[in-house]
């Protein structure tokens, strides 16, 4: 199929409601500003820019039973989970451009609900320094953009579970978690006792990402709908500054370029999540337009005719 049949819809959900630092809510316009949609049209794709979505402002409040925000968390994931479900619908591919990586709950959840309609076997690559599997009882901060993990995986608050039609929207080898650096005490034992596929920086260190995205990637073939919910925070800081909740020690520049260009060749990619972008602690946009830079390789763009 040519790019031109393919249209990719972006979808802009401007908020920090579950994040501590403010900031995230200017991340999709700081990507159209680094010229994201003009960069994807150039690769032939069909492009069509949503606008952003509107949501409840974010209140700074404390959090009430371990969760921040809870209400406008719905909110903006109902929001997020409508248009995914109206482009998946429509037979685009959604590129949510975030907010914070709470947003990740109501996109995957209708990624998840069209793929098992459609008899797809779902793979989630989690693109991320955190593992993000927190839940209202062990989450240090009450943030909820450190729990999507645990809600997709039907562990979270119960009004953010289910939503994808199942309990669970992912089933735990369903999701793999590349470049994490950064797990909380009870987050460790989550990951073992849940038995969650993490190849963490060491995996990456030890291996290099070349082998760590073939094992990562193994399992997807013609049946399966990836979908990529890339943290920019993944990468290295010294990269890419201009997130939140950055940690020292992330892949490169090159080794995330690798890493998107071999998600590109399964020719699988179905749907997309850019988060944690936060334009109030970038250099002059450098982040975002390192993101637009590595999207255009997940969508495709090589060097090289291949
Ligand atoms: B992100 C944290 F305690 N684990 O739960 C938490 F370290 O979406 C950070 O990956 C979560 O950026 C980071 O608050 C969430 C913290
Ligand atoms: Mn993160
Ligand atoms: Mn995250
Ligand atoms: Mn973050």
């Amino acid at each position: 199929m040519s790019n031109a049949n393919v249209t990719l819809e972006l979808i802009g959900a401007p908020t920090d409601v579950g994040a501590s630092v403010r900031g995230a809510g200017m991340g999709p316009d700081a990507l159209r500003v680094a010229g994201l949609p003009e960069a994807l049209a150039r690769q032939g794709y069909t492009v069509i820019d949503r606008g952003n979505l509107a949501g409840p402002a974010t209140p700074w409040a404390p959090p009430a039973n371990g969760l921040r925000h809870l209400d406008e968390v719905i909110a903006w994931n109902r929001s997020v989970y409508a248009a995914v479900d109206t482009a998946l619908g429509t037979g685009h591919v959604p590129l949510m451009m975030g907010g914070d990586h709470c947003l990740a709950i109501g996109s995957i959840s209708a990624v998840a609900w069209h793929a098992r309609k459609r008899g797809k076997k779902l793979r989630v690559l989690w693109l991320d320094a955190h593992s993000d599997v927190n839940t209202e009882t062990t989450s240090p901060s009450g943030n909820l953009h450190g729990m999507p993990v645990s809600c997709l995986l039907g562990h979270g608050p119960a009004v953010l579970t289910g939503w994808s039609g199942e309990r669970a929207a992912l089933q735990h080898d369903a999701i793999r978690f590349i470049g994490i650096r950064s797990v909380d005490g009870d987050e460790k034992e989550a990951i073992r006792t849940l038995g969650l596929n993490v190849f963490d920086m060491r995996h990456i260190d030890e291996h290099g990402m070349r082998t760590t995205m073939t094992e990562a990637l193994q399992d997807v073939d013609e049946d399966t709908h990836l979908h990529v919910s890339f943290d920019l925070d993944c990468l290295d800081p010294a990269d890419a500054p201009g997130v939140g909740t950055g940690v020292r020690g992330g892949p490169t520049y090159r080794e995330m370029q690798l890493c998107m260009e071999m998600v590109a060749d399964t020719g699988r990619l179905g749907s997309l999540d850019v988060v944690e972008l936060n334009p109030a602690l970038d250099v002059r946009n450098q982040t975002a337009e390192v993101a637009v830079e590595l999207i255009e390789s997940l969508f495709g763009k090589s060097t090289l005719v291949r």
